[in-house]
């Protein structure tokens, strides 16, 4: 193990017992007389230097949390959980793609902080039978929320491991009732750039909008999330409510989701739009098919120091494989 190795696993062991700010103040207390050069005191010193840890989601518990039963591996052939180390809950709320807020990933938080959710709604239109306003708490009351622990791997090369709260998309979409004639689902995420101010400027298209066939959306993988570590979505990833496909690559996952609405064609995405040559309507995690700028071949996992592979379908092959068979998949990237 290197030295950051270990002390990241400090680090996140001694998150879970110890708010940062009582836990500044134990060290603060244990230096006055301690011994230098022990592992705690190097993670103290590190923890008071570095200003990235001082991100704390304080949000409350998700009610109700439902946990994976862990007999007999069933949830690991299911993919809802892995044996893989969970990536420390601070790298996590710290480290973010959310152009709605700033395209500097360690400012997300900082810039999403007084992101005011009190009130969200969320409307799911279109093709179906009863179009349908909801809130989270409503979304909850349909389906009660489980953690889902999966693998994340951004298109950019890094990935981490996400013990998300939330409710399969599937569960939602059976109250509305798709029509036959739907076959695919939009998403999109709030428009409002007082809130967001990197709406202001032109990084994207704004509304920032996704898409998933039908049959995709209503996998049982597929998950609504409202929560992380057992506690509600912070803004930065997403709050109140975003998607996560745990086989696609990371910008699938929208955020902050005002609406969804059910077609009979494919929906526009707003990567695919930025550049289609680069990011296409599918974007399965595919260690094969190289983004034209960079291979996909392998992955940096946060708070690893060396790369890993990158897994056919980020190792849901198993459960997700049957969605695209008869599709040439170096083509549907
Ligand atoms: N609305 C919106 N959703 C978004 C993004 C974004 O910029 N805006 N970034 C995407 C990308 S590229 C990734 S990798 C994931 C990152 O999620 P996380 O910050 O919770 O890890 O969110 C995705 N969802
Ligand atoms: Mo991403």
């Amino acid at each position: 193990m290197t030295p950051i190795e270990s002390m990241n696993k400090i680090r996140s062991r001694e998150d879970e017992v110890t708010p940062p700010h009582l836990y500044f103040n134990r060290r603060a207390i244990m230096r006055a007389g301690a011994v230098a050069a022990t592992a705690a005191t190097t993670t103290a010193a590190y923890r008071w230097f570095n200003p990235k840890i001082d991100i704390v989601n304080e949000a409350k518990p998700i009610a109700n949390l439902k946990q994976q039963d862990e007999s007999e591996g069933t949830e690991q052939i299911r993919g809802w959980q892995t044996d893989e180390e969970k990536t420390p809950e601070s790298d996590i709320i710290s480290y973010n793609n959310f152009y709605e807020f700033t395209t500097d990933k360690r400012r997300v938080a900082a810039v999403a902080r007084d992101f005011q959710t009190d009130g969200w709604q969320i409307t799911i239109d279109g093709l179906v039978e009863k179009p349908q306003t909801f809130t989270v708490d409503q979304i909850h009351s349909i389906s009660q929320p489980e953690e889902r622990i999966y693998r994340m791997r951004c298109v950019e090369a890094w990935s981490m491991v996400i013990p998300w709260a939330g409710v399969p998309l599937g569960r939602i979409l059976d109250v509305v009732q798709p029509l036959p004639t739907a076959k695919f689902v939009a998403f999109e995420t709030l428009l409002d750039p007082e809130r967001m101010p990197g709406q202001k400027t032109n990084v994207l298209d704004w509304p920032y909008v996704e898409g998933l066939r039908l049959d995709e959306a209503s996998h049982p993988l597929t998950l609504l999330a409202t929560g992380l570590y057992g506690k509600q979505l912070p803004p930065q990833d997403g709050a109140p409510i975003r998607l996560v496909i745990p086989w696609k690559y990371g910008f699938k996952g929208i955020k902050s989701i005002v609406r969804i609405t059910l077609l009979d064609k494919e929906p526009p995405t707003s990567w695919n739009r930025y550049a289609p040559a680069e990011y296409g309507f599918y974007a399965n995690v595919n260690p094969q098919v190289d983004h034209p700028r960079w291979s996909q071949a392998t992955e940096q996992r946060i708070g690893e120091s060396g790369r890993r592979k990158t897994l056919m379908f980020n190792g849901y092959e198993e459960q997700v494989a049957s969605l695209y068979e008869g599709m040439d998949l170096n083509q549907f990237f």
